[in-house]
């Protein structure tokens, strides 16, 4: 008889909370891999099959497509694909079934003078897109333009939208949805090891001895990371740091129901017991870090008693869990967005990643300090999108670079900006100041993800010019275009994805896009002509001669792919990861960074970076009792649902209306019932949603899932002061019934 974990192994978990007959339930409900999702009809046979990765989430797993006369009619999860071994959640299996939906947007739309969006062909909207832009630019300098961007395109058409943007369109501010997400990650990796760099391998799931989870919950976010944690047949502990008993803390050997945000002191109290024992790597630290000296005096304050009060831990409990480093050989620390998305997230990260270095746990199998990335491509739009950095993991501050890169396009050096963008944020600060009057928005969808949505839509609405480019016409940000543009999706285009773990996969098109909907890359294409400045772009014909681009890019920096022939390279060999140099030699599948030791500052070594913590902004009061906190709802709900809410079978899984947890001791107090609608109310709006009474939220604690358009109306636009990226886990809150 095979053991709970053998057998969660082979089963992909699907739901945890239903909606069905106006009650809220909680259940376990596990599918076999293979039946049920996605069968395909006998009366339609594939004739070929060919294979891609996902579309969703930066695990990456492979999917082996079935074609009929070279349209996809089904897919199934790729058995001998690195990353996920045959198994894929239910995303994954629906993937082709959304991009049949009915909102899909067909022709490109203009806003006429009565307010409605009514259908343009290509060309009338491409000379008014050039039009208004340039007469935007006229009117109030070539800044006064800028573009948010995503994670969720491929790398060749992030950089030809970088490169278009800035060197030939002459904008200097663009952004993406990445600062939402992976900001804090990319800052924290770049003081602490000189470069953006997460070090592991999915193998380190398997490998690991211990496996801590922070703020993380990839039993719903990740769930075929997850099933690799199931795989690890070293009887490994699991120690989930997290407010709330989620999914996966229900898994965890130990769970540190944590104060929200007290991350930071609880990892310098760890620090502290572990110097103290001295059970930490006096060689490792020697040899490859340098201010140990000053972090260990840092911490000293950070006693027992201090740590356990600020973050409602047991000094049992912070024991145990030091103690587990310390006589696990191998541990690694797995972080999302209940660390990068706080007002401090920065040096949360970094508290994380000192606990790996001062114990020697990074460039060993099974260790690491893991920044897990969320979208299919958030690591190519961290290295390549040249918002935050310059093309091919380069500084826009740093001439030699700018340099190269002008070197490389074969364009003129003063059409590289000296200076960074504007983040996110100040973007949309500069709309509201009058300094930012045309956006372009690409595959994301702010009027329901951004903080704080009152200012936010107030803010979007004051654009002169509005475009939105995206699959669908009814998102809540194109419904406020003036002007909306027909993209394909994933299946209808080609290119590539960096997933968590560095590895470069390749998407295909095995579906023809609805009506006159056009790849991103097609129209940054038509874009780049109308503008006038096509010539810059010739080589930039297709997305394997960008990645042929992207390749000379990338030739010397950490993040290297000059060694990657073509894209028949990475299928033969699973994806690869990076760096992958040219002569490189090695051809391992699985491959982490820092096994020799030796980091990317100028010095080789990591660097100890630590700070003073800092209350929250917004405490729960005598008026606003509760802490939000928001994040991921199901497995199978994507972000703002343009997408998974176009699945039949996905409905089913997850619960159509808004809910909130709350714990029953709460809801007793308040006079709620179970499947009651409540209010919940924040200082700057209000929602309803239905009351899930869980202690899975201790007293005092509310969760709301980020995916009903009305959570980010209650959302604190607070942020961390280094990497800019948005609290969005932190607020306060009444719920009133009714
Ligand atoms: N099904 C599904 N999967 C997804 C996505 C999706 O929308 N749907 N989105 C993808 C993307 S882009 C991302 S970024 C990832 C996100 O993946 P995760 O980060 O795993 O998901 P979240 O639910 O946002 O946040 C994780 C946890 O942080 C906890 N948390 C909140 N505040 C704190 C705190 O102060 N300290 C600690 N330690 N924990 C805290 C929350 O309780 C929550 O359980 O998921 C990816 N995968
Ligand atoms: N309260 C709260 N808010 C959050 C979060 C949270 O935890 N709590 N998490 C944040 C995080 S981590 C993230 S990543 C963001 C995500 O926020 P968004 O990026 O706004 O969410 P998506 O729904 O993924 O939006 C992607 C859009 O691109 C479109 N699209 C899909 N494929 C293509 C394509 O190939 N081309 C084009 N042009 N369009 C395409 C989709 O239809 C969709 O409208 O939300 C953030 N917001
Ligand atoms: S786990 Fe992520 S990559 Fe894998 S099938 Fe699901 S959504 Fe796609
Ligand atoms: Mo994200």
């Amino acid at each position: 008889m095979s053991s709970l974990v053998e057998r969660l192994s082979e089963l992909p978990l699907l739901s945890l909370i239903h909606q069905r007959d106006g009650k809220l339930t909680r259940e376990l409900l596990l599918e076999p891999a293979g039946h049920g999702l996605g069968q395909v009809p006998s009366n339609r046979m594939p004739d070929a099959t060919t294979t891609m990765v996902c579309g969703y989430c930066s695990t990456g797993c492979g999917l082996k497509v079935h074609l009929k006369d070279g349209q996809a009619i089904n897919l199934t999860p790729t058995t001998e694909y690195p990353v996920n071994l045959g198994m894929a959640c239910p995303k994954g299996w629906e993937a082709l079934t959304v991009l049949d939906a009915p909102d899909r947007a067909t022709t490109p739309l203009l806003r006429n003078t009565g307010g409605q969006l009514v259908p343009v062909d290509w060309d009338t909207a491409m000379v008014e897109f050039v039009s208004r832009m340039k007469r935007i630019q006229q009117q109030h300098g070539p800044h006064s333009i800028a573009f948010l961007s995503t994670g969720q395109i491929p790398t060749e058409e992030m950089s030809f939208l970088g490169a278009l943007a800035k060197f030939g369109m002459g904008m200097l501010h663009g952004d993406g949805n990445t600062r939402q997400c992976m900001a804090t990650s990319v800052v924290a990796y770049k003081q602490s090891f000189g470069f953006d760099a997460p070090p592991y391998t999915y193998a380190d799931f398997e490998e690991s001895d211990a496996l801590v989870f922070v703020g993380a919950n990839p039993c719903l976010a990740h769930p075929i990371m997850w099933e690799r944690v199931m795989r690890n047949r070293r009887s490994p502990e699991i120690i989930v740091i997290d407010p709330r008993m989620t999914e996966t803390a229900m898994y965890a050997t130990q769970h540190l129901a944590i104060t929200p945000k007290s991350d930071q002191t609880l990892f310098y109290g760890i620090a502290r017991i572990l110097i103290e024992n001295g059970w930490i790597d006096e060689n490792f630290i020697r040899q490859s870090t340098e201010d140990f000296e000053q972090f260990a005096k840092f911490v000293e304050p950070f006693g027992l008693s201090r740590v356990a009060d600020e973050t409602g831990l047991r000094p049992d409990q912070l024991h145990r869990f030091a103690e587990t480093i310390h006589t696990r050989e191998r541990t690694s620390f797995w972080w999302t967005m209940g660390i990068n998305q706080s007002h401090q997230g920065v040096r949360s990260a970094q508290a994380i990643i000192n606990l790996a270095l001062m114990t020697g746990n990074i460039g060993r199998p099974g260790t690491g300090a893991n920044s897990i990335t969320g979208q299919c491509n958030a690591m190519g739009s961290r290295l390549f999108s040249n918002t935050t950095s310059l093309l091919g993991g380069h500084e826009f501050t740093n001439e030699s670079h700018r340099q190269k890169v002008a070197g490389i396009l074969n364009i003129d050096l003063a059409r590289i900006p000296s200076e960074n963008s504007w983040s996110y944020r100040e973007i949309m600060e500069g709309i509201l100041r009058g300094k930012i009057k045309g956006l372009w928005v690409i595959c994301t969808n702010p009027a329901h993800s951004w903080i704080n949505q009152n200012q936010a839509r107030d803010i979007l609405d004051r654009l002169d010019f509005l475009v939105v480019q995206d699959m669908y016409h009814t998102t809540e940000t194109a419904q406020r275009a003036h002007m909306v543009l027909p993209a394909a999706g994933w299946g209808e285009k080609e290119g590539t994805f960096i997933n968590s773990e560095r590895r470069i996969g390749t998407i295909k098109k095995v579906r023809k896009a609805p009506g006159q909907a056009l790849a991103d890359f097609q129209i940054f294409k038509l874009v780049a002509h109308y503008w006038g400045c096509g010539e810059m772009f010739e080589r930039w014909s297709s997305p394997a001669a960008v990645f042929e681009i992207m390749k000379e890019l990338s030739c010397g920096r950490p993040c290297d792919l000059s060694g990657i022939e073509d894209y028949s390279f990475l299928e033969e060999r699973g994806g690869v990861q990076w760096p992958y140099a040219a002569g490189l030699g090695d051809h391992r599948q699985e491959r982490r960074l820092f096994e020799d030791g030796k980091f990317f500052h100028a010095s080789g070594r990591a660097k100890f970076i630590a700070e003073e913590p800092r209350p929250l902004t917004e405490l729960p009061s005598e008026k606003y009792p509760f802490l939000l906190l928001t994040g991921r709802g199901s497995a199978s709900q994507w972000h703002t649902q343009t997408r998974t809410s176009k699945s039949a079978v996905l409905k089913k899984l997850y619960p159509e209306d808004p809910f909130v947890e709350l714990n029953p001791a709460d809801a007793r107090s308040l006079g709620i019932t179970p499947n009651e609608w409540v209010t919940v109310e924040s200082q700057r709006g209000k929602i309803r949603a239905m009351a899930l009474l869980t202690p899975a939220v201790a007293t005092g604690i509310v969760f709301l899932p980020m995916h009903y358009e009305g959570t980010n109306r209650l959302t604190d636009p607070v942020f961390d002061p280094y990497s800019k990226q948005p609290s969005y886990k932190s607020c306060a809150v009444r719920i009133v019934p009714g």
